[in-house]
């Protein structure tokens, strides 16, 4: 089936700015005319919201393995590709994705430190031949990260969340993994500098989308 849209992927640690970033994009997108839709992961989908939530705030998910997180957060994915990502890139719009399967090499691969090669096939059997025109890895230091998340978390209700309960030594190995990542495939993976004010990281995102519009 030929893919006429395009699909844009947003990356990064915790607090990096993507959800900010990303509803800025598609208010700009929008407002030229172009048929934007935005998601996030995992979820995105009826089934895939319930996924989430098993990963992330369910009381039963404390015994959750890391094969198992690995398994559910493509579950989810592949639910997420067929019922939304390529129905959409048919119709040929832009699709904004808050985290894709960088994701999952980085959290579940360098963070829960599964075998890299391993993690790789359970994303391609997830996603088959559907993947990012273009990734935009957010890049923030871990001090900026963790003071925006503590200014968040200060006005809004404190709700358990499982893998942000993970140790330090684990989003220092997420982090690493992201850099690894993003070296490998300069072509797709685009630096961005998350740690500017939001106004100067819209505009470098804006520099990078805009010669890919179709
Ligand atoms: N996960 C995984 O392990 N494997 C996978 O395959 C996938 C995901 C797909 C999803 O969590 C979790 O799932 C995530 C990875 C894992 N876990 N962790 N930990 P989520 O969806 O709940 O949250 P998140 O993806 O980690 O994003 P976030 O924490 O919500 O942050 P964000 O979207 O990148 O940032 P933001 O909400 O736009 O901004 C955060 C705060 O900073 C907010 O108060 C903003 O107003 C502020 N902000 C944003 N930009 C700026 C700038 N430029 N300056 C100053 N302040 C700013």
């Amino acid at each position: 089936m030929k893919m006429k849209g395009l699909f844009i992927t947003f990356e990064g640690t915790e607090g990096c700015g993507k959800s900010t970033q990303i509803a800025l994009l598609a208010e700009r997108l929008g407002a030229l005319g172009r048929q934007v839709r935005t998601l996030r992961e995992p979820g995105g989908t009826p089934i895939g919201e319930e996924i989430r939530h098993t990963l992330k705030h369910s009381e039963q998910n404390h015994a959750m393995t890391a094969e198992a997180e690995l398994l559910l957060m493509n579950a989810s994915r592949a639910q997420l590709v067929r019922e939304v990502i390529r129905p959409a890139l048919v119709a040929g719009e832009i699709v904004l994705c808050d985290r894709f399967y960088d994701s999952t090499m980085a959290y579940q691969g360098y963070g829960r430190e599964l075998d890299l090669a391993k993690v790789k096939s359970v994303i391609e059997f997830a996603v088959g031949e559907t993947k990012p025109d273009l990734t935009l890895f957010l890049h923030v230091p871990a001090e900026v990260s963790a003071e925006r998340l503590r200014l968040r978390q200060s006005t809004l209700p404190v709700v358990r969340d499982r893998i942000e309960a993970a140790d330090r030594k684990f989003f220092e190995r997420v982090a690493h993994g992201y850099g690894v990542l993003a070296a490998g495939e300069p072509q797709r993976v685009k630096f961005v500098n998350g740690a500017q004010p939001v106004a100067a990281v819209c505009a470098q995102i804006w520099e990078v989308v805009q010669p890919l519009l179709p």
